[in-house]
């Protein structure tokens, strides 16, 4: 049994004083959704197996290139990042596993990690390689780039930094490693548009060709940022050319904050799953650009809309489908445990929404040419409140009924910011944008 942070008294507690109602609830929901020939066990069983992943640089503060406003309290090393994160798990019941991005979170001993984690109730997701920083005094600089580097002794130190994030993955159990470079340019001309990508499918071939069996390589695309005028891996278009020319091992991963805002991001979803390379997802949402904002606070419909192409892919069970979730997201204003647990519920809602949709009704209404009466379809299913249904699932699980007031009960941020005083500090908080 995993090691809990939180006072579990203090749950039950909780839970004890609403049950009456939520029981009310439930069974009105239950009713609701049997006439709509729905299975509530069914559904909470599909509530229970859903998961996201937590990104270890979330726990952290994030910030702007503005500034940072750090909070009390906040972890400074690894171990405590694993305490936020396992905080995050036992409240919500939704993010059992924790992604590492290295150098940020490079462990010193990953087996005694991987034991700590479990001891919390952890695992490890997908491994992510930073090359677009620099990290050590005398390396060699990424500053123009690193997989795509005019320099081949730039580009082989990015392929061995992501050859030591396998290796570490390996000792930690997870089995995944996503690549996002920040390759690019700033002027017309400054590089060649063709070479660049060919340097970077070199690049990717060779971490490829160092993958463990049964490993997946994700390669993560975004508009721009830090380069501001093209990116090596731009679009969904770029990043499935690279996927398919390194193989079968290589997929796309979508991070929703890196489009041109309107983009039609279940469309995107839809074609990659078509094509066999949907690899993964990191879950936020934007008004205007990249992860600054948490999962379904700006366009929750979206969020709902790309779920619907994930579940209607895993009812017709798309040979090879079986996306990696995680949340990527920037918390500047906010406690980042209290972002994280409203994030890994809201994408779990839209998960189970996307379930309610009545597919034969919607295929019906699409051979009908009835636009309006597919809409419709989706909209009653995004209109069901589930929320008796998610707290249901989370109290059999052991979690919080109101995971967010749960945690402001209990008091963790306070006794952090006394366990953890802010002078010792020295560990990348969050993403500074
Ligand atoms: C880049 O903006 C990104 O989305 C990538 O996933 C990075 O690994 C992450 O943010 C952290 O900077
Ligand atoms: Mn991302």
């Amino acid at each position: 049994m995993a090691r809990e942070l939180i006072d579990r008294e203090l749950l039950a507690a909780q839970s004890g004083a609403a049950r009456a109602e939520h029981e009310h609830d439930l069974a009105a929901l239950s009713r609701q959704l049997a006439r709509r020939g729905h299975d509530v066990e069914a559904l909470l069983a599909r509530a229970r197996d859903f998961a996201v992943a937590i990104p270890s640089w979330g726990v952290g503060t994030g910030g702007t290139r503005f500034g940072r406003f750090p909070q009390l309290g906040e972890p400074r090393d690894l171990m405590e990042k694993l305490e936020d994160c396992a905080v995050v798990q036992q409240l919500a019941r939704v993010t059992p596993r924790v992604s590492l991005h290295v150098p940020w979170d490079r462990p010193r001993d990953p087996s005694a990690v991987r034991r700590d984690a479990a001891d919390l109730g952890l695992a490890f997701d997908a491994m992510n390689s930073n090359t677009f920083e620099d990290h050590t005094p005398g390396q060699r600089s990424y500053k123009f780039g690193s997989l795509t580097h005019v320099d081949a002794a730039v580009r082989e130190q990015a392929v061995a930094l992501n050859l030591e994030c396998i290796e570490i993955g390996r000792a930690l159990g997870a089995d995944a490693l996503t690549v996002w470079i920040g390759d690019g340019g700033n002027f017309p001309g400054q590089i060649h548009l063709r070479r660049a990508f060919d340097r970077y499918v070199d690049s990717l071939r060779q971490i490829a060709a160092a993958l463990p069996t049964g490993w997946r390589l994700f390669l993560e695309h975004k508009l721009c940022e830090p380069a501001f005028y093209s990116t090596v891996n731009q679009d969904w278009g770029s990043s499935y050319a690279a996927a398919s020319a390194v193989g079968p091992c290589c997929s796309c991963l979508v991070d929703l904050g890196h489009h041109a805002p309107n983009v039609n991001i279940e469309l995107i979803v839809a074609r990659l799953i078509q094509l066999g390379k949907l690899g993964g997802f990191h879950f936020n949402d934007s008004k205007y650009g990249d992860d600054d904002l948490d999962s379904g606070s700006i366009r929750p419909y979206q969020l709902f809309l790309i779920f619907h192409e994930l579940v209607s892919a895993e009812r017709e069970r798309v040979a090879g489908f079986g996306p990696a979730y995680l949340l990527d997201q920037s918390h500047n204003v906010t406690d980042p445990i209290e972002s994280l647990l409203l994030s890994a519920v809201e994408v779990q809602r839209a998960w189970i929404k996307a379930w309610l949709v009545d597919d034969a009704r919607l295929a019906d209404c699409q051979q009908r040419c009835d636009a309006l009466g597919a809409t419709q379809v989706l909209k009653e299913a995004y209109e069901t409140d589930v929320r008796p249904l998610l707290a249901e699932a989370r109290l059999r699980a052991g979690g919080a009924f109101e995971p967010l007031a749960a945690y402001r009960a209990s008091g963790w941020r306070r006794r952090c910011a006394e366990r953890r005083p802010a002078a010792r500090r020295g560990t990348t908080g969050g993403i500074v944008g």
